[in-house]
């Protein structure tokens, strides 16, 4: 069957841990009106199914590759093509370079003689670099599992833990919010309001203290033995230096209030960033050494690509793919799945 979450078998002398309902702890700031990126609550009756609103979400990348191999003949043009596309896709130099080689030796050696098999090819060349990329993201192995969210403003990082939470509510976990995001006060409240209709607890202060936020919030998943906490961070840009010097002050004071945690660092990336997005994830896990990825917005883009130019020059998991703003259009990051998207 298949699991949103790898639940880590709890080691048997490890004592069990109490699970509170989570309740919210402020009353609503703001009206419902303001809540404009946040998530449908329900989910729509109508499930498509996640391949084929992958495949609707990659379209603009792998139309572009697909149409090469359409009737195509095997020569020096095609490989041109190839190069022209997967550069555009925002692949890089360096994946689009290494995978036109091997895909030239493989159809020298394997003697291939038709585009199908040209384009069978390069989906298993593909599957292979990805590959690497593909981890489950573990639960149950902390109480709590606490995660830290960052990346640039707009990335989809509050949307990101909206939709995780519902995910990880539905899997039996106990979720706490922390509402890191004190730079605007609209975006706590943003988060607060959502926490109370879905009855998630939000750890909020007026202070405006990011750290401080932060520690509240482990201590209090720890003393309420929730299974998750996750910590939403204002969005920066990885060139304020001052403001990533305060993102690892968070990541330090989140580990005095839990020795290890957070067990999660996770940058945040737009899928549209283009060739941006690898400075992102060099700056971020430079900064803060980073366990995964989140790649949204996929579904508006061209430029999939982006996660082979990641697999080869800095290969952080890549946990959740984003195609869409339902909470179904967040899933795992499984290779053979992506791949088959953009080259079925
Ligand atoms: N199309 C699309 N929109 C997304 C996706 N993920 C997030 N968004 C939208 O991106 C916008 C910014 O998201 P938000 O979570 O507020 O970004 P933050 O500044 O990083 O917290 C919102 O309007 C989200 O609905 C996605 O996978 N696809
Ligand atoms: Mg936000």
């Amino acid at each position: 069957m298949f699991s949103f979450f790898k639940k880590k078998p709890v080691a048997p002398e490890a004592p069990a841990a109490p699970v509170v309902a989570p309740a919210p702890i402020a009353p609503a700031p703001v009206e419902a009106a303001s809540l404009p990126d946040l998530l449908p609550i329900e989910e729509p009756a109508q499930k498509q199914s996640w391949m084929s609103r992958l495949k609707a979400g990659l379209s603009k990348t792998s139309s572009n590759l697909s149409v090469l191999f359409v009737g195509a003949r095997i020569d020096d043009d095609l490989y041109d093509e190839l190069e022209a596309a997967l550069l555009m896709s925002d692949a890089g130099v360096d994946a689009t370079t290494y995978l036109l080689d091997a895909l030239k030796r493989k159809v020298k050696e394997d003697k291939l003689l038709d585009a199908a098999a040209v384009k069978a090819a390069l989906k298993q060349l593909l599957i292979e670099l990805l590959t690497p990329l593909q981890r489950p993201f573990e639960l149950g192995r902390h109480t709590p599992t606490v995660m830290m969210i960052s990346g640039v403003n707009g990335a989809g990082k509050t949307t990101t833990i909206g939709k995780l939470a519902k995910h990880m509510q539905t899997h039996g976990q106990s979720v706490l919010l922390a509402a890191g995001d004190t730079f605007r006060a609209a975006a706590r409240e943003q988060l607060m309001v959502w926490g109370q209709r879905n009855n998630i607890t939000v750890i909020s202060q007026a202070s405006g203290d990011p750290a401080a936020v932060s520690f509240d919030a482990v201590q209090s998943g720890k003393a309420k033995g929730v299974d998750v906490v996750m910590v939403d961070t204002a969005g920066r840009l990885p060139t304020q230096l001052h403001l990533m010097e305060e993102l690892k002050k968070v990541q330090r004071v989140i580990g005095k209030g839990m020795e290890g945690a957070p067990h999660e660092t996770l940058l945040v990336i737009d899928g549209n960033t283009g060739q941006n997005a690898l400075a992102q994830v060099k700056a971020f896990d430079d900064a803060l050494k980073l366990t995964g990825l989140v790649i949204t917005k996929l579904d508006g883009t061209a430029k999939g690509g982006v996660l082979a130019a990641i697999a080869r020059v800095r290969p952080v998991p890549v946990y959740f793919i984003g195609v869409g703003e339902k909470i179904e259009d967040l899933q795992p990051f499984v290779a053979a799945e992506f791949v088959e998207a953009l080259l079925g």
